[in-house]
């Protein structure tokens, strides 16, 4: 079975986290972590942990993830 999702759902799976605490175009780590959870918990398999797949996302080091960062998700989860 494929994990993979259109542009579109992608899209308003971010926006349905990222609106759940302070700014609301960007994923804080509880948001991600309530997101990976859901979503894609086959991603915290093996050794990559919230932390690492987080620092991994957040290109630009302000503790919080864009959506234009959240793209490198996709990639990671189309492999
Ligand atoms: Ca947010
Ligand atoms: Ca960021």
């Amino acid at each position: 079975m494929s994990t993979q999702k259109s542009p579109e759902e992608m899209k308003s799976i971010f926006q349905k986290y990222a609106a759940k605490e302070g700014d609301p175009n960007q994923l804080s780590k509880e948001e991600l972590k309530l997101l990976i959870q859901a979503e894609f918990p086959s991603l915290l398999k093996g050794s990559s942990t919230l932390d690492n797949l987080f620092a991994e996302l957040d290109k630009n080091g302000d503790g919080e993830v864009s959506f234009e960062e959240f793209q490198a998700l996709l990639k990671k989860i189309s492999q």
